[in-house]
């Protein structure tokens, strides 16, 4: 813990001095300050308890799919540290916890006999949780299929699996939400569709046709409806829910109303296929002319069903993909190329664009009226590695989470409706291909001894929300 107290006393020697850089800009009363994580990325035991296999798991064991030859296996042994990790929560001063239910330990096969111990373990997360006085936020599905789903009904090819993710949605919400207030139902549609199902380098490894692409978009959006429509019948009355997506981004490149205008109509054309057939119910005829003989097959029902009201939007906020200008074409908007010189972080595909945090929750509020946003995941990775003296000085990410946290204020200081904020990630963990080769964590995780050791970006992080100012 050196790294938390020295620091905290550098800021309160601080305090008389002048000027004092602890300017009025403050987040709103009440606002959540959370940290975010999920299954297969931290548990670990995976043979424990019942759990069947996932899609991770088949994936991460196919030779060449992970960077550094790792696998979720034992990942930060979460499953028996998470006592030690919710107290790792607790000295960052959080009220709230994104993590993820592992679909196999609660069905194993998928479907039919549920194992009591998978969900054990969410109870006893849950109870540690609430005793500590910290909110949990479940996220229902983060990448983590039952092996057997991609066996028997070829996944989220099939529409098997939108109605299994629903019936899962309903036993687990059932039995959770006397203490569980909100769940996410699928984090990132997109990049399980893009990664899993196109690109072949996330799991399920598939590299589907445009039009098997298409279709699986479809059904995974069908999922997060008939999961929120399980979940209103299922769980107790006032239980929230909603996505959790990581939305195309797209940022006004000069801040005129044109350019705003443009990003906004950009922002919703290139989101087509996930929030804004959540929110509007039918997909834009852009989208559909686009993928001309490849457009999904669905039904009005169907549509109705993705539709189906949330509570909130979620948003996984990392990096600009796009600056937008006006144009003069039938789209009413232009992408800038990004230039070879804008600057990266240590994930290639992470380019730091603070003002991303800014726009996507106040283009999403301003498109669908949308009156509750949680920023469901922000961070970044870095090289992380402990200097001699044992402590980790990662002013990279600190420059990166004041700037990010900046535009956020500008958000909520013009209204836009944000209520809460969680930094992923809470530790050091699997990160998908990459293995253990990107470290996103405020806490530094030894990956041979499970060792964890605040980073100097705990410090910071601590500071902010002590202050509800960026520190
Ligand atoms: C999130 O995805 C995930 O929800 C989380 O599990 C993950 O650990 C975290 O972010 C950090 O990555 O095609 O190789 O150029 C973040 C959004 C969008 C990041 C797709 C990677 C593609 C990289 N992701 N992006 S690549």
């Amino acid at each position: 813990m050196s790294t938390l107290s020295t620091a905290s006393g550098q800021a309160r020697r601080g305090r008389n001095s002048k000027p004092d850089p602890r300017s009025r800009a403050t987040f709103p009363n009440g606002f959540l300050w959370g940290t975010a994580t999920s299954s297969y990325q931290i548990e670990g035991a995976v043979n424990e308890d019942g759990r069947g296999p996932s899609i991770w798991d088949s994936f991460a064991h196919t030779p060449g799919k992970i960077s550094d030859r790792s696998s979720g296996d034992t990942a930060t042994d979460h499953y028996h540290r998470y006592k030690e990790d919710i107290q790792l929560m607790k000295a960052l001063g959080t009220r709230a916890y994104r993590f993820s239910i592992a679909w196999p330990r609660v069905f194993p096969e998928g479907t039919g006999a549920a194992n009591p111990k998978g969900l054990d373990f969410y109870n006893r997360l849950v109870d540690e949780l609430l005793a500590n006085g910290i909110q949990p936020f479940a996220t229902l599905y983060h990448w983590d299929l039952p092996q057997t789903m991609q066996d028997r009904f070829g996944g989220w090819t099939s529409r098997d699996t939108p109605k299994a993710f629903a019936d899962y949605a309903a036993h687990v919400t059932s039995r959770l939400s006397d203490r569980v207030r909100h769940f996410f139902t699928i984090n990132e549609c997109s990049r399980h569709v893009y990664l899993g199902h196109r690109e072949g380098a996330d799991a399920p490894g598939l590299k589907l046709s445009p039009a098997g692409v298409n279709q699986v978009r479809h059904h995974i959006a069908l999922g997060h409806g008939m999961a929120v429509q399980a979940i209103r019948t299922s769980a107790r009355a006032g239980t929230k829910v909603g996505p959790a997506e990581n939305a195309v981004s797209c940022i006004p490149a000069v801040e005129t109303p044109e350019n705003i205008r443009a990003a906004e109509i950009a922002m919703r054309e290139l989101n087509a296929g996930y929030l804004t057939v959540m929110m509007e119910g039918k997909y834009t005829e852009a989208f559909l002319a686009q993928a001309g003989k490849d457009a999904p097959k669905f039904t009005a029902e169907d549509l109705r069903i993705i539709s189906a009201p949330v509570d909130f939007v979620g948003l996984n906020v990392y990096t600009p993909d796009h600056y937008v200008l006006a144009a003069d074409n039938e789209r009413g908007f232009a992408l800038a190329p990004f230039p070879a010189s804008f600057p990266r972080m240590k994930a290639g595909w992470l380019r730091p664009g603070p003002e991303v945090i800014y726009w996507v929750p106040r283009h999403v509020a301003g498109l669908w009226n949308v009156k509750s946003i949680y920023i469901t995941e922000n961070g970044t990775s870095g090289s992380d590695q402990p200097a001699p003296d044992g402590n980790v000085y990662d002013t990279d990410r600190i420059m990166y989470l004041r700037n990010y946290l900046t535009q956020l204020q500008r958000a909520t200081s013009q209204g836009v409706p944000v209520s809460g904020y969680f930094l992923w990630s809470l530790m050091d963990n699997f990160e998908w291909g990459d293995g253990f080769e990107q470290r996103f964590g405020v806490y530094h995780v030894d990956f041979d001894t499970g060792r964890r050791t605040p980073k100097l970006s705990a410090s910071f992080y601590r500071e902010t929300i002590a202050r509800n100012a960026v520190a």
